[in-house]
């Protein structure tokens, strides 16, 4: 791409005289143009990934990469005086997905486009996408984040369905979004809006109108379901979803010679978590429509979808009231209610029944009428089978399987971290940018000085350019010189930000009484709390609170201190994995089925705390036990003690004075001066009185495991080598070695 080409052609001026935005509309514009006139993938058979979230993050920065133009047009423009990074800054971030769920889906169509496979995403496209999070006295607070502007990565279809709910019908369009794999082929996000949707009923916050469903449907990404309302607006939403990909999958097979009967001879069907499940009875009901018996349509649906199950957590798993269907799409509830009286009439454990108390268990329709259910990590499907759907796995066996989460390398290395990818090059050449497992090649350099020092070397510039950022735009003072120990992901209980909270206060304790650690530490947090999750709010409050006690306090902040980013995103992340030194993965063992963000930190040099949970079983498999810290209790025994029943959190707290002295700090008069007494008042009682995660038992151990950790780091060339051992043994966790799987095991495309 020549940019001086394309700005002359379009304002008719020199680079140099560009306004920021106009450098980014051009550069949008181009780019889009160049993804347009790539070869798409084709096959006869193809995989619609279809999911409710697609994270997809900043394209700019991705796609200049996956055409193998970034760094001439980077160039280009620095010789005019212009700065990509500032371009990139003025992209908005379409926020379309909560966390891990709607990241991998993002990474995972990515592969699917660099492995030249047949495969689209499906999902909506939501004008607001999740909530931009605001800090306002140390509470979060939530407003509207619009991206959607004139310009746009989008492009607007003539594909257009009539979609019936009870009582009114609305009109969808499709809009379309090339994913540019890095190969030069393409392949497409297809996102379904409605032609209705209106944006003026939203104002500065994320209210809005719940009941007009024909202005309000795709403007938000999964509403606020604290109330009924906002729960019936996701049926609404999922309906939309999955009746407009179900029309989309049978009319590309009819184009394509399909005669419906053969339908999975040219169409798979990837249900990401229980929010497409309604796919399942659509695509019965409109295969009907076109003239099926149901035994036939059934059959055929069967063979046509997969499952994947994203979490075991009980809340987390849909079960919609009858009565929000019935009301919102009653035309499916008679083929549902078909599927549960089928599995009656053959299955005589009724815990696997798909209506039950006058509940539609999603999964349950998903797992009897899918030919294939996967985990999302080697622990999370043995969990799967040995525990939560162990009644499945008993009926059938053979749909069991698992695929083991991965990341791009193109957006979680080579664009975030492009100092660190170039010397990879250096040393090993390119080869890992298409073969991720050629990584390991980097073994061969453990004792080599030379190496082990420049690798310090580039983690100290990524801490210095977080340092410098965070600086700029939210007034933090980071010391760059500190150890970097980072905690971002989605504010839940399980995933145990409070246990960092308690650790934080014990070290606040210890340099009070003057224990002074070797180096100083600074603690990140970043992450959202869902609207109504009231007590992963009031974890927010408590370690803004902490941020300002101890930022403020002039004995210990030269030793510690404790930064929470606002709004944190895929952007912001790619600017704190890279400076990572210590990354944080403390989840109730259990209860995190993967985790990526594990995964992300790896790849850039960060040295694992944490616990047996997850994808950190097999990252600790890699590297092996002098390369990773872990702690914690592990997932049999907290599985055990669940079905005992038996824990109390108080027990711990009256036994362990250190414990104790920690939590009570939560309602200490240094917190109450900056803080609310209701919030910190009811964390407080909440760890008291239930700690449902347990927190309290694997307290001493995530003391001691990250004095350790703390204590090896000033040992640099050891720790050095640590994090080359991270890197190399990375390459499993490539999203294309995932998606190889999928497609190995599951989808069979190009066969
Ligand atoms: C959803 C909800 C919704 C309501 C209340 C509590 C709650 C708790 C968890 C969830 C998670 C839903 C599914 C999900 O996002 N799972 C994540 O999927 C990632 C990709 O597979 C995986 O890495 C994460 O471990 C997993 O939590």
């Amino acid at each position: 791409m020549n940019v001086q080409e394309l700005i002359t052609k379009k304002y008719d001026k020199k680079i140099a005289d560009c306004s920021t935005e106009e450098l980014y509309v051009a550069l949008l514009e181009a780019t889009k143009e160049m993804a347009e006139s790539k070869v798409s993938n084709a096959g006869k058979k193809k995989v619609y990934y279809i999911s409710a979230e697609f994270l997809i993050g900043k394209l700019l920065s991705n796609n200049l990469i996956n055409l193998g133009i970034y760094d001439e047009v980077k160039a280009e423009l620095a010789a005019a005086g212009k700065d990509l990074a500032e371009i990139e800054e003025f992209e908005p971030e379409p926020s379309l997905g909560n966390g891990g769920l709607g990241r991998l889906a993002a990474c995972f169509v990515d592969s699917i486009a660099t492995l030249g496979l047949n495969g689209d995403g499906v999902g909506l496209n939501y004008h607001f996408g999740l909530f931009k999070q605001v800090f306002d006295h140390n509470l979060q607070k939530e407003t509207p984040n619009p991206w959607i502007e004139e310009h746009s990565w989008l492009t607007k279809t003539d594909i257009c369905y009539p979609v019936n709910f009870g009582g009114f019908t609305v009109w969808s369009r499709l809009y379309d979004m090339d994913v540019v794999g890095y190969n030069n082929r393409t392949t497409k996000l297809r996102l379904f809006d409605i032609e209705t949707v209106d944006e003026s009923i939203v104002g500065d916050t994320i209210d809005f109108d719940k009941e007009a469903i024909e202005k309000n449907l795709t403007l938000f990404l999964y509403p606020d379901d604290s109330d009924d309302k906002g729960r019936i607006l996701r049926v609404y939403q999922q309906y939309f979803m999955v009746s407009n990909a179900a029309r989309l999958i049978l009319d590309e097979a009819i184009v394509k010679g399909s005669n419906l009967y053969d339908l999975a001879d040219y169409a798979v069907v990837q249900i990401n978590d229980t929010h497409p499940s309604m796919v399942i009875p659509e695509l019965i009901r409109l295969l009907q429509e076109r003239g099926m018996l149901m035994e036939d349509a059934i059959n055929v649906v069967s063979k046509v979808c997969a499952y994947t199950n994203h979490t075991i957590l009980a809340e987390a798993l849909e079960k919609w009231p009858i009565h929000f269907l019935e009301k919102a799409v009653p035309q499916l509830m008679p083929i549902i209610r078909e599927l549960d009286n089928r599995v009656r009439k053959t299955v005589s454990d009724e815990s696997t029944y798909i209506i039950k108390d006058g509940r539609v268990h999603m999964a349950h329709m998903d797992i009897h009428y899918g030919f294939s259910v996967n985990g999302v990590a080697y622990l999370h499907t043995e969990i799967l089978k040995n525990t939560e759907l162990n009644n499945f796995y008993k009926l059938y066996p053979e749909k069991f399987n698992n695929k083991t989460n991965g990341i791009t390398f193109r957006r979680w290395l080579m664009s975030c971290n492009p100092e660190l990818s170039a010397m990879i090059t250096e040393l090993i050449g390119d080869g890992w940018k298409k073969d991720a497992d050629e990584l390991e090649k980097l073994g061969a350099f453990l004792n080599d000085e030379a190496v082990l020092e420049k690798l310090l070397a580039t983690k100290a510039d990524k801490k210095e350019e977080l340092a410098a950022y965070l600086k700029k735009t939210q007034g933090m003072d980071v010391n760059a010189e500190s150890i970097f120990d980072i905690q971002v992901k989605r504010l839940h209980e399980y995933k145990r930000q409070q246990l960092n909270v308690l650790y934080i206060i014990h070290k606040y304790f210890e340099i009070k009484a003057g224990k002074k650690p070797a180096t100083p530490i600074t603690l990140f947090f970043g992450a959202k709390a869902a609207p109504a999750y009231v007590i992963a709010k009031d974890i927010i409050h408590a370690i803004l609170c902490l941020q300002q006690v101890i930022n403020n306090d002039p004995e210990v902040a030269p030793y510690l201190k404790v930064f929470m980013v606002e709004n944190y995103n895929v952007t912001m992340a790619e600017k704190l994995i890279p400076a990572c030194d210590i990354s944080e993965q403390i989840s109730l063992a259990s209860k995190e089925a993967s985790g990526t963000g594990n995964m992300k930190f790896m790849l850039n040099g960060a040295v694992t705390l944490g616990t047996s949970d997850g994808a950190n079983v097999e990252i600790a498999e890699l590297v092996g036990e002098d390369n990773i810290y872990v702690f914690g209790e592990d997932s049999e025994t907290v599985i055990a003690r669940y079905e005992r029943g038996d824990y109390c959190s108080k027990d711990y707290y009256e036994k362990d004075e250190d414990l104790k002295k920690a939590v009570d700090f939560l309602v200490s008069d240094e917190m109450m001066a900056v803080g609310s007494k209701e919030n910190l008042e009811r964390l407080y009682n909440e760890l008291l009185n239930k700690d449902w995660f347990m927190t309290f038992p694997d307290y001493k151990e995530y003391v001691k495991a990250k004095e350790t950790a703390y204590a090896d780091y000033t040992n640099r060339k050891a720790w050095a080598k640590k994090m080359l051992v991270n890197i190399s043994k990375a390459g499993f966790f490539s999203s294309d070695r995932t998606i190889r799987q999928y497609n190995e095991d599951i989808w069979h495309l190009g066969e």
